[in-house]
């Protein structure tokens, strides 16, 4: 079973875009701790599963972080549930959440199951505007993190800045208020110092973009995590 409080960097793969044999193998064969496959655009039972049965092979960790009920399916080393604490629509909060409760609980075996408290900081990331978020200043994410930790017993908090580079110091600060959640940075990282800066004090990066763009990048910030 997989087991986050041991991870320090993950890749992200978005089921939406294509990846060659070649690539896919370098990313499984990186040093990771596990390969999430999850995305906002486009995410179809097809894809997903198509995804999956390629990473299959590679003896890493393979979760899914679901986004939509159409591509939920078993055979996951685990599921990463969102909670979007910033979104203004309990829709993404509870909503979708309770409906896959409702129709799913006596197949879903929780164990597998990990709950993020997710706060999403980039305004132009697509995930942003899907998600219905508004921008919280830090006073208001700080106070998130605690609620996910304290209140609602996340496993995880994920300062989500996809797509962008975020504030080092915001997240030196959430990490000062939290004690047993795991966080997760994830936004913009490109390269080894980047990967640097913020596991310094993220728990777990996560990396996604990069692996499409510059793999050698990506492969690199492996290494940054590795220190
Ligand atoms: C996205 O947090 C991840 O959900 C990673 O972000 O794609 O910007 O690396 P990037």
């Amino acid at each position: 079973m997989a087991n986050v409080k041991e991870w320090n960097h993950v890749f992200k793969l978005d089921p939406n875009k294509s990846i060659e044999e070649d690539d896919l193998s370098s990313i499984c064969e990186s040093g990771t701790d596990a390969v999430i496959i999850g995305g906002t655009d486009g995410i179809t039972f097809d894809n997903v599963y198509d995804l999956f049965e390629r990473v299959q092979p590679y003896p890493i960790p393979c979760l899914l972080e679901v986004s939509t009920m159409e591509a939920i399916m078993p055979g996951f080393d685990g599921y990463l549930i969102p909670s979007v604490l910033n979104s203004t629509n309990k829709k993404f909060i509870t909503g979708v959440q309770h409906e896959a409760i409702k129709e799913y609980n006596d197949w879903i075996d929780w164990k597998q199951m990990f709950t993020e408290g997710y706060c999403i900081l980039n305004q132009e990331a697509k995930v942003f505007t899907a998600a219905e978020c508004e921008l919280p200043s830090n006073e208001d994410v700080y106070a998130y993190a605690v609620m996910a930790e304290q209140m609602f017993h996340f496993p995880i908090f994920y300062l989500e800045y996809s797509g962008a580079y975020g504030d080092p110091d915001l997240v030196q600060q959430v990490s000062n208020h939290l004690e047993e959640t795991t966080l997760f940075y994830g936004g913009g990282i490109k390269s080894f110092e980047q990967a640097a800066e913020m596991k310094q004090y993220a728990d777990v990066i996560v990396v996604g973009n990069i692996i499409y763009e510059n793999m050698q990048a990506a492969l690199r910030t492996v290494k940054a995590c590795r220190q």
